[in-house]
Order: C-alpha cells, then structure tokens, then sequence
C-alpha cells in the first residue's frame, strides 16, 4: 500500500484529501497543530476505510520540531509516496501600509517556511528511492494579486515558483511535482483570515457556489492518479462564478 502525507490535515482540503486518499486505499500520515482532531478523524477513517493511520501534532514553522517528529517517525512512516504540502493560512486583509507585522510573519512562516521545512525532509526519501510525487497547495493568490492581498498573495506566488523549481530539482530522480491552485473554497479559511469572525467569514462566500473542499480533493487526487509518465504541472480550479480573484458573478 502506498503512504500519502498531509500537512494541514485537521480541517478543509487537507481533511477532505485525507478522507479521499483513505477511499483510495492509501495509508495516511496526518499533521497539523490540533492533534485532538486527528485522533477523532483517524478513527473515523480506520473504522471507515481499514487504512493505515499516523498522527502527528506539527507546527511547520518551526523547524527544529518537523525535524524532530520526522527523526522520530518509524521507517514504515518516512516511506512517504504522496507529500501534499496543505499547511496554510492567511491572516488579516489590509493596504501594505496598515498591515500587522505579525500577521505577515505568521503567513511567510507559515506558507513558505513550513512548505519548505516539510519537504527538506521528505524530498531525500523520495530521492534515494527514485520516486514520488510533491503537490504544492497554491492558490489563484498565486498567479495574480488582489487589492490588500499583498502578503498572502506573495506567500502564494512564492509556492508558484517553489513547485517550479522543485520540479526541476527533482527531475532526475523521477519525482512529479504538482501545484493544485484553487479560488474562493469555503473551508476554515475565512475565519482565520478574519481572526475568528465567522460573519465577516461567511459573507465572503454569500451569492454564489464556492468551490468545496471535496472539490479541491478530487482535483489532487486527479493528479495523484496519473499514469507514471504523466505529471501534472498545474492545476487551476475555480468556481464556475469566478473568474479571477477579484471577479465573481453574485446572485443579489
Ligand atoms: P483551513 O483553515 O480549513 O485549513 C488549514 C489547515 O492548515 C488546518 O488543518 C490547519 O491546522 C493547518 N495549519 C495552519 N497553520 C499551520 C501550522 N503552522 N502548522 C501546521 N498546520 C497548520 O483552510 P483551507 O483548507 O482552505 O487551506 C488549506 C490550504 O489551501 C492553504 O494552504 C490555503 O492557503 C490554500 N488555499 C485555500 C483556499 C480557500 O479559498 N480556502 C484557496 C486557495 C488555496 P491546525 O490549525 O490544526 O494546525
Ligand atoms: C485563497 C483564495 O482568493 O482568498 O487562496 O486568495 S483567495
């Protein structure tokens, strides 16, 4: 059986790609900050599916504890097929001018460090065994900006240019690398990027049908499901009623 690895896995698309990688018999190995979470969904998709799972509280910016667990992992669990690099966030909406410094820390940390730390220590497993597949969770923040965007959008353009770079890296030792870039997905996302406030949240997806984090989950697992001579660079997947990041077609 093949092993996936997700980070971010306790909530939206890394949670519906978990449930999606269980289906398709894959063993999974789950990380994200909130462990008690992945407890309750590691029993869930056992009971569910019969697959493998390991659960492991990570928080991806901080590098001496990726290393940490990843050093203290049995080596059944380092023998990672599927590295989805799903730890994300955004935080706050403001003009550069006003934004919180800590905020724009917490997402560089975040989605780019973290990004980074996970696959330092997974890519060299995948070298050494000449084979796997990394795909990067962008975003349509990745290929354009929006007004007060800025920051996240910078973290997002810098996944851009990480998967490409990988994917040339890699590309001697047969590892794909892939970039699934959703827009508007209505997960969790929205109420951290507004600090908890779940109305100021809920309104951003108000008068159309955003993508759902199945969605995005089936879209991973389609490029996960290739034959081994076909890689996926890039996979952008919108609503229908959206079409860039700042373009919707609301209903009144
Ligand atoms: P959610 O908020 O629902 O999920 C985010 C996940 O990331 C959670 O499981 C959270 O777990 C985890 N996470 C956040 N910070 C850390 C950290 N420091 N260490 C480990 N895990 C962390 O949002 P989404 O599912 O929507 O987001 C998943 C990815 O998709 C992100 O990279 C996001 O940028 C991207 N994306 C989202 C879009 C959207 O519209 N929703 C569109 C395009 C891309 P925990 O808090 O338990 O650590
Ligand atoms: C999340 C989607 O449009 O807020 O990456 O940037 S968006």
């Amino acid at each position: 059986m093949k092993t996936v690895f997700i980070t971010g896995a306790s909530s939206g698309i890394g949670f519906a790609s978990a449930e999606v990688f269980a289906r398709e018999k894959y063993n999974l190995l789950l990380a994200s900050r909130r462990i008690d979470r992945l407890h309750i969904m590691a029993t869930d998709l056992q009971n569910k599916y019969g697959v493998q799972i390991h659960t492991v509280g990570m928080d991806v910016r901080d590098k001496n504890l990726v290393e940490k667990v990843w050093e203290e992992l049995p080596d059944q669990w380092k023998d990672i097929d599927v590295l989805i690099n799903n730890a994300g966030l955004s935080q706050g909406l403001d003009p550069i001018q006003e934004g919180n410094t800590d905020d724009w820390d917490r997402m560089i940390d975040t989605n780019v460090k973290g990004l980074l730390y996970v696959t330092r220590v997974v890519a060299p497993i995948m070298q050494a065994r000449r084979s796997g597949h990394i795909i990067n969770i962008g975003s349509v923040a990745g290929k354009e900006v929006y007004p007060n965007g800025n920051v996240y959008c910078s973290t997002k353009h810098a996944v851009d240019a990480l998967t490409k770079a990988m994917r040339i890296d890699m590309l001697p030792y047969n590892i794909k690398v892939t970039s699934v870039d959703p827009g508007a997905v209505e997960t969790e996302f929205s109420i951290v990027r507004f600090k908890g406030d779940h109305e100021k949240a809920k309104k951003v997806y108000e008068g159309f049908t955003p993508l759902s984090a199945e969605d995005v989950a089936e879209a991973i697992w389609f490029a996960a499901s290739r034959p081994a001579h076909v890689n996926v660079n890039d996979l952008l997947l919108m609503p229908t009623a959206q079409a860039s990041g700042t373009i919707f077609y609301k209903e009144q």
